[in-house]
């Protein structure tokens, strides 16, 4: 049956035109949804110790109870099962199995996702596993966490004792989320965990999270790797506000530092010589060889898109105050980004299968009568779906999508405020409420183009 409160115009796309091995998928991450922050032997992590600091995250909140997910993984997972999702991409809490990144491990969380996994697993659900979503053991940052290079070496050993457990019951491994925004927001502008404010330790950390991403995949590969191995990146196309030179110079650089930083020694072997320069003393310590291991081959390439960046060298340019429509994040919809992105990825790159491994927005949902009548999320989602159809019909080999995100979760310096769940999630009760986006995808999953007259 249709779902009567969607718009049926909305309904553009169709499953039936993606290829049949197309991955369908929604995303979370352990520190945004378990909770259980202190239970069966975790150790604190970044983040748990980040909280604690007065006014940095809006709400007051932290990650103590979040989703619950922690206790309520099988209702949970029944209901990734239920809207008939192929992938569940998720991230494991690496305090969680080695408390203090170092030393011995803990088999209390390591047994959890044991039965997470399985869980998927007997769902039919395909588990798409992250390693390193932010929540490094404070233990390691009080060692210097990822601007010190030991720390690259506690990475591959975590990388290593992961896939040892469930390396053969997972579709994917990444090795981290967002690089740029660890480096960038935890170490440069200080707004997330750490809350570190240095360029050029921003700079040394980017440096450690890409040769321990490069170093762990060639470790798993030593140990027979048969899942597929890959990294997650947050890219945006960048815009000049106008044609002003000045406006042109910034927007290079910008690209430069958002996606070439990555992008080029990942699949190139050099840092660009724009952005090093600009660096200046704050560039990185780089040891012979770290190139040729951050380029080591992967198997595919996540890419986190919400939005495109414009860039003004006079001032920070606003996407609401420019008449744009934008999220409950602030951030301007512009879905034909995400078509100009991935097309050009895959003509200025050699790279492996692409998959959008985040994509989704906060709105200002309304709980009413047991429903969610989030249009404005479900828009969203089908334009951005429309874009990356749109990217296959230029040549672009994608693997598959996945929202972001399964529920409502603790998102970072915006606390519980902002909401991105396609399930609703009542804080007070833990009750889940499907949206009516969950609807639409679930919908959109089961129904192929002749179902429809
Ligand atoms: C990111 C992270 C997610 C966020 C999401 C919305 O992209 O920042 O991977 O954890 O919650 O992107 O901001």
């Amino acid at each position: 049956m249709p779902n009567p409160s969607l718009n049926h115009n909305m309904i553009r796309v169709t499953k039936d035109q993606f290829p049949a091995d197309f991955v369908w998928g929604v995303a979370t991450s352990a520190f945004q949804i378990e909770g259980a922050s202190r239970e069966d032997g975790k150790g604190p992590s970044i983040w748990d110790e980040f909280c604690q600091q007065p006014g940095v995250i809006s709400d007051h909140s932290n990650g103590d109870v979040a989703c619950d997910h922690y206790h309520r993984y099988e209702s949970d997972l029944d209901l990734i099962e239920a809207m008939q999702v192929d992938a569940y991409r998720f991230s494991i809490s690496w305090p969680r199995v080695r408390p203090t990144g170092a030393g011995a491990w803990n088999e209390a969380g390591l047994a959890f996702y044991d039965r997470l996994i399985d869980g998927m697993i007997k769902r039919g659900i395909k588990p798409y596993l992250t390693l390193n979503h932010w929540d490094l053991p404070a233990q390691l940052q009080h060692q210097g966490g990822w601007a010190n290079r030991d720390t690259v070496f506690r990475f591959v050993e975590y990388a290593k004792g992961i896939h040892d457990r469930y390396g053969d019951r997972v579709v994917s491994i990444a090795t981290h989320n967002e690089p740029w925004v660890v480096a960038v927001l935890g170490h440069e502008t200080g707004i997330f965990a750490p809350g570190i404010k240095s360029r050029a330790i921003a700079a040394q950390t980017s440096h450690h999270l890409l040769l321990s991403h490069g170093m762990a995949l060639r470790e798993l590969r030593k140990d027979g790797a048969t899942c597929e191995l890959g990294i997650v990146l947050n890219l945006s196309p960048m815009h000049a506000a106008t044609d002003s030179p000045e406006d042109q110079a910034k927007t290079r650089l910008e690209d430069g530092k958002l996606l070439r930083w990555y992008m080029d020694p990942m699949f190139k072997a050099c840092y660009p010589a724009d952005v090093w320069d600009d660096l200046g003393a704050d560039s990185p310590l780089i040891e012979a060889g770290d190139l040729d291991i951050i380029a080591t081959p992967m198997d595919f390439l996540g890419v986190n898109y919400y939005s495109r960046s414009v860039v003004s060298a006079k001032e920070q340019w606003d996407a609401r105050k420019n008449g744009k429509a934008v999220s409950d994040m602030g951030w301007e919809i512009y879905p034909e980004g995400l078509t100009e992105l991935l097309v050009r990825i895959h003509r200025d790159y050699p790279v492996p299968p692409l998959f959008v491994t985040e994509n989704g927005g906060a709105f200002r949902d309304v709980l009413e009568d047991g429903k969610v009548h989030d249009a404005e999320r479900t828009d969203y989602i089908v334009r951005h779906i429309e874009a990356v159809q749109a990217a296959m019909q230029q040549g672009v080999r994608m693997g598959g999508y996945m929202v972001w995100s399964f529920l409502d979760n603790f998102e970072w310096a915006s606390g519980y405020e902002k909401r991105f769940g396609i399930v609703h999630v009542d804080y007070t009760t833990q009750t889940r409420t499907l949206k009516d986006s969950a609807l639409w995808y679930q919908q959109f999953l089961q129904t192929t183009s002749n179902d429809r007259t």
